[in-house]
């Protein structure tokens, strides 16, 4: 099996929101503020909370904010987005590092954004409660957007945590189901892009039509990014993926494509190769098995579909700046689809 091209939706694709007017500026004013918010007095937490916030990232989540707050009421030609959506912007990028840390920890991750993990660099304990203190500085920031925002933001971080968990719950379970898998999909991408989008579009003053329109965008778009990273982690090598392949396998995260196989007429021969502990040459001969089936062109169009579905959504979204920006994105994610291309 050959992968032709591999847009990892986490790793080597611009941003794709840069196409929105204004984006950049708006973005360099969000990242002075997540600057602000990790600056501590204490200089080893400040070098802790702003490891990979300097390590780079695309800034998906806060471009999905900046676009959804140019779907309210046209504002002055040339004037950026209000105090209140930049931090909201900022404060959803450091929820989103906060569970880097954390699902770092987890995963006994090495790397992150091409540079060593907080847990490699420092120790788990250290990216623990750095994570935390980065959790904490989001809940901070969002109070410019006001109460309602923070709450939003903080049941968003209780979806993460249970679709963890129920990813947690399900390792090295060869009994896995697929609605179990993608309700952790759901919860643990899923739902951060989805508050992303309606975050931005509330302190833009969208209408409430509007307003799940766009989150349901995001929705859709979590779950193809989340299909598609895990289509990767299958299908690419590590020179293309840019990080440790068959990771999930290895670690008893049964992902869409291996639930399916497990299902097949190859089942117990793969199930039998699942235990913990396998040696690396039962691994091989997992992934082999899961490589040759039709399952992960399976996963593919199911990805294709939900980018499909975000794109769709887009018509019912007004003619503003912002809209060119989801457009992109969805573009991208359907391009991502066509470029993992099995032979
Ligand atoms: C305490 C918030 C909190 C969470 C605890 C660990 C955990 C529960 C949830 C894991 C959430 C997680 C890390 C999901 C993976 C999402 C994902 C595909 C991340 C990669 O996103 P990109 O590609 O990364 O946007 P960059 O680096 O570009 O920002």
């Amino acid at each position: 099996m050959v992968v032709t091209t591999v847009h990892s939706p986490g790793a080597t694709v611009a941003n794709p929101f840069s196409v929105v007017p204004r984006l950049d500026e708006d973005l360099a004013r969000v990242e002075q503020r997540l600057l602000e918010a990790t600056a501590t007095d204490n200089p080893a937490m400040t070098a802790m909370a702003r490891h990979l916030l300097l390590a780079g990232g695309k800034r998906i989540r806060p471009s999905c904010c900046l676009a959804a707050a140019s779907l309210g009421a046209p504002v002055g030609e040339g004037s950026g987005a209000s105090a209140a959506t930049i931090d909201a912007a900022a404060a959803i990028e450091l929820v989103h590092l906060g569970s880097l840390y954390h699902d770092d920890v987890i995963d006994h991750a090495a790397t992150r954004r091409g540079v060593p993990s907080v847990n490699a660099r420092w120790d788990e304990a250290t990216a623990i409660v750095s994570g935390d203190f980065v959790l904490a500085q989001a809940s901070v920031l969002s109070t410019t957007a006001g109460a309602g925002i923070t709450a939003l933001l903080a049941s968003t971080i209780g979806r993460l945590c249970d679709g963890q968990l129920l990813e947690l719950e399900s390792q090295f379970d060869t009994g896995r189901t697929a609605e179990r898998y993608r309700a952790s999909a759901l919860g643990k991408t899923a739902a951060l892009l989805e508050t992303s989008c309606r975050v931005g579009a509330l302190c833009g003053g969208a209408e409430p039509d509007v307003i799940d329109v766009v989150a349901a965008f995001g929705r859709s778009y979590g779950i193809a990014f989340q299909l598609l990273d895990d289509v990767i982690d299958l299908t690419a090598t590590v020179e293309e993926a840019g990080k440790p392949t068959s990771h999930d396998m290895a670690q008893g995260v049964y992902t869409l494509a291996v639930i399916a196989a497990l299902g097949s007429a190859d089942g117990d021969r793969l199930r039998s190769l699942l235990r913990p502990g396998a040696g690396a040459a039962e691994r091989d001969e997992a992934l082999a098995i899961v490589r040759r089936g039709p399952w992960i062109d399976d996963v593919i169009g199911e990805a294709a579909a939900h980018a499909g579905a975000a794109a769709d959504a887009l018509d019912h979204l007004p003619p503003r700046p912002g809209l060119v920006g989801f457009r992109a994105a969805a573009d991208q994610l359907v391009r991502s689809v066509d470029g993992i291309r099995r032979s």
